[in-house]
């Protein structure tokens, strides 16, 4: 659908524009190369559900059409945006809504596009057609310890899927709470939950991790019962050091210091996945840095800092995913315009000046510390990200190659206007 020729024939095109901004941008950096290796090896999975049009509890209206109608055409679109930016080289699979039939023609065809498999998502907050037991009450949380049951059967199905595949994680949102109070007894949901997890966990392969992600509201609006940090850190920390917390940009309540959170889950050793996404409200689900890019870069902040501080690999150390749904734009334009905000931030956290950082908070001097994070934040490091993908022969501009290219077009042809990809 796209080869490396054409992406180099736009950047052809754009080549000495790029050259003057970049000649600019790195002028005054002490190690330009050192950034880029940095920027290139950092990788962001994309979830099998974001491949399409969503939509909310309105109603879905039609995309543009030629959305991937198979995990195979999920897998082949997740190749063209990683042969776009050479930033997103993973899928993130959400079972049963993309269970592979054939999981070795699967892995094969995503070898070929340079894709490996992140997380798996296990799904208890729908019930599924032939179903036996309802989720409506809750999954793990269940009063009826045969829903318990079915739901960490399911966990454990998941893992299987993703150990084929050659998965190294998994990923447990529950939706499990309460809309009313006295609707439940919060002490026995917690317990049933824990008892749930643990279960799972001790089935985890030793060379796996599993993320508790939390949710502050939805479905559930009275309680969560993993609704916020606290709780999905007493979880993890109570299974063991395989289980960690999982950060959703989406899952807080407006105005929530996420980079603190960030931080202190840095230091317990505990933060171990990130689903990126933005909101003005709540889980809004909208294209990363869209709303609020400064929260971005500081949380990016936190993340470098608290990772460097621990000697960790910013790619490998974590599960990096966005976790959004595209109701208005592109699917594909969305998502590219999502990684390319997350690289954006995390060029600009590399960028801060760390040394005078920390001289500026030990001498509490508060405008100077203000000064520096936002002499980084303001610096324009586009060029910079554009750079890194031109040298792993990626697109100086992913975007406008997508409709330079007119890729969705093609796909359109391909796989005509009216087939709805899986997901919410
Ligand atoms: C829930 O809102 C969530 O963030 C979880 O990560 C789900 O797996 C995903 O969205 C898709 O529904
Ligand atoms: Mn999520």
């Amino acid at each position: 659908m796209v080869t490396r020729e054409e992406i180099e024939s736009c950047n052809k095109e754009q080549m000495d524009q790029h050259q003057r901004r970049y000649d600019q941008t790195v002028s005054g950096m002490a190690d330009p190369y050192e950034l880029i290796r940095k920027i290139i090896s950092f990788q962001v999975a994309i979830p099998s559900w974001a491949l399409g049009t969503g939509g909310t509890r309105f109603g879905r209206f039609r995309g543009r059409g030629g959305e991937p109608g198979t995990l195979g055409q999920k897998i082949e679109d997740v190749g063209l945006l990683h042969a776009l930016n050479q930033s997103s080289g993973a899928i993130s699979l959400h079972i049963p809504w993309d269970t592979p039939t054939d999981a070795k023609s699967i892995i094969e065809l995503a070898a070929k596009q340079g894709i490996v498999f992140d997380a798996v998502n296990s799904n208890t907050f729908q019930d599924q057609p032939g179903q036996v037991l309802s989720y409506k009450f809750g999954s793990l949380q269940h009063t009826d310890r045969r829903v318990r049951r079915q739901a960490i059967d399911h966990n454990i199905e998941v893992i299987r899927v993703g150990q084929a595949l050659g998965s190294k994680s998994l990923t447990v949102w529950l939706s499990d709470g309460s809309c009313f109070p006295g609707q439940l007894n919060f002490r026995k949901a917690w317990q049933h939950t824990f008892e749930g997890l643990k279960e799972i966990y001790s089935t985890l392969p030793k060379d796996w991790k599993m993320f508790i992600e939390y949710k502050a509201f939805e479905p559930n609006f009275y309680s969560m019962t993993v609704g916020d940090w606290g709780q999905s850190y007493l979880y993890a920390s109570k299974l063991g050091s395989q289980a960690y917390t999982l950060v959703d940009l989406g899952h807080h309540f407006p105005g929530e210091n996420i980079e603190q959170i960030v931080s202190l889950l840095l230091m317990e050793k505990k933060l171990g996945g990130f689903h990126f996404n933005d909101s003005k409200y709540g889980d809004d689900d909208l294209t990363v840095g869209s709303i609020n890019p400064y929260q971005l870069f500081l949380i990016f902040n936190e993340l470098v800092e608290g990772m460097d501080h621990q000697a960790m690999d910013h790619h490998k150390d974590m599960a990096w995913m966005i976790d959004a749904s595209h109701n208005v734009k592109d699917p594909l334009e969305d998502l590219l315009q999502s990684v390319e905000a997350i690289m954006i931030a995390y060029a600009q956290a590399l960028i801060v000046d760390r040394k005078a950082l920390e001289s500026a908070q030990n001498n509490n001097d508060v405008g100077l510390a203000q000064e520096i994070l936002q002499a980084a934040f303001r610096t324009d490091v586009r060029p910079l990200v554009a750079e890194a993908r031109r040298r792993t022969g990626a697109a100086l501009h992913p975007l406008g190659t997508f409709r330079k290219l007119k890729i969705r077009e093609k796909l359109i042809q391909v796989r005509g206007s009216d087939v709805v990809a899986t997901g919410l």
